[in-house]
């Protein structure tokens, strides 16, 4: 963990003093800029430079990431990147001030870094959360520091500005809370009321889609527009069906019947596997994992279970199909396939007199092009000119 002895520290001004080239940064920013290409604040800018002119003013975000029930996918995801400089960076970029996989502390070490991060952001840290809360019989059966490990969330969400549930786990209840759910699993908007609360589900998400919510928070103060689920729009506005490579073979009814048969190898439609695309609202299949093309469920020929779902993963078995909305059935191609005939002497005529006005228009926009740029030149002189009347007339305007 990168812990900042000051809170008021800029992004740009930590990553200069810990000598993380700039080049580096704004490889980052345009990272989040695929992530987030609209719907976020701290993206909608024109090039990364001015992205990381945002982000680099802004004071670096303290977040506190605090662990339930869940397998540690979420911190795998985020931090096991194809490129360790990149993880590096992320751990610049936030301060991360309390996270307990991460840092060396334990016991009481780590219960005192516990408190001392909440003391010192309260009111201002993003609290992340992964993994789902147990709460049968008042919650024994997850205990920090022999508390139930639900009081511990309710006495840091208490101090937090913000606080992101991220992962399906902390979304609604995710592996742990499936049938028959002996722990009493839920997600964090079931305990906790009265705080902004976002959802970034996903087993595991997309780890640009924390950073972008984190940073938007922590420049504007304000969370991006959230879908009825409370998921960031940006991430969770289309079905991964829409933007799946493989779609094509789902309009032309070419499906993979059973692993490794012939339409698995050829890279086939896996909807007659079970797959949840058509139901599914995330952006993997445009925003794969690690930083490596194809790395992505479906891209690497299994099924999407529908692990952004509240009503999907975890709740409807592996190989049941789900209802198709809005696909486009093939009756309803564009005419690619327009019957062809040979070509007629008359018809030839045609093609040369269309051939002939063609050329023609070319020649008079040639023209017409031509004039335009001499008119262009004339303007320009008399701008370079100067007026008799001006008080510097003649000056050197560069000096
Ligand atoms: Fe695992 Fe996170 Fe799945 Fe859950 O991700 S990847 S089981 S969403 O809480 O660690
Ligand atoms: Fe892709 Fe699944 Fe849709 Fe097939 S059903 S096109 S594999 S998302
Ligand atoms: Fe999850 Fe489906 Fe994406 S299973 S990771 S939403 S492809």
């Amino acid at each position: 963990m990168t812990r900042s002895r000051n809170p008021k520290t800029t992004v740009a001004a930590h990553l200069k003093r810990c000598g993380v080239p700039r080049r580096e940064f704004l490889q980052f920013c345009t990272q989040l800029m695929v992530a987030a290409p609209f719907g976020l604040a701290i993206t909608d800018k024109a090039t990364a430079e001015e992205v990381a002119g945002e982000i680099g003013k802004t004071r670096r975000p303290s977040v506190i990431w605090l662990h339930f029930q869940d397998c540690t996918g979420c911190t795998e995801s985020l931090l096991r990147t194809s490129k360790p400089d990149l993880a590096n960076l992320i751990l610049h970029v936030i301060s991360l001030d309390y996270h307990e996989t991460l840092m060396a502390a334990c016991g009481h070490q780590a219960e005192a870094a516990l408190s001392q991060a909440v003391k010192d952001n309260a009111g201002r840290f993003v609290l992340v959360v992964e993994g789902s809360i147990p709460t049968k019989d008042q919650g024994i059966y997850m205990k920090m520091a022999g508390k139930p490990a639900l009081n511990v969330l309710q006495d840091v969400a208490a101090q937090a500005g913000a606080i992101i549930a991220i992962g399906s786990c902390a979304s609604w209840g995710g592996i742990p809370s499936a049938d028959p759910n002996p722990t009493g699993a839920v997600g964090v908007d079931d305990i906790i009321e009265n705080k902004p609360i976002v959802n970034i589900p996903g087993c595991p998400p997309n780890p640009y889609t924390l950073l972008g919510v984190v940073f938007q928070f922590a420049h504007k103060g304000t969370l991006p527009e959230l879908d009825e689920l409370h998921r960031p729009k940006f991430a969770y506005d289309r079905v991964i069906h829409d933007h799946c490579p493989r779609r094509a073979h789902f309009d032309a009814g070419r499906f993979t019947l059973q692993y490794g048969d012939e339409g698995h190898r050829h890279g086939w439609c896996l909807y007659k596997l079970g797959c949840k695309g058509p139901d599914t609202h995330a952006g993997c299949s445009t925003r794969h994992f690690n930083e490596i093309p194809d790395v992505w469920p479906i891209g690497i020929g299994v099924p999407c279970i529908g692990c952004t779902e509240k009503h999907l993963a975890f709740r409807v078995p592996l190989f049941d199909t789900v209802p198709i909305h809005d696909a486009t059935p093939p009756d309803t191609y564009p005419p690619v396939h327009t019957p062809t005939s040979s070509i007629s002497a008359a018809g030839t005529g045609m093609v040369g007199v269309i051939g002939g006005a063609l050329g023609g228009a070319a020649w008079v926009a040639a023209k017409r092009l031509r004039s335009s740029e001499e008119e262009a030149a004339i303007v320009e002189a008399q701008f370079d000119k100067p007026h008799k009347d001006e008080p510097d007339a003649g000056a050197d305007k560069w000096n």
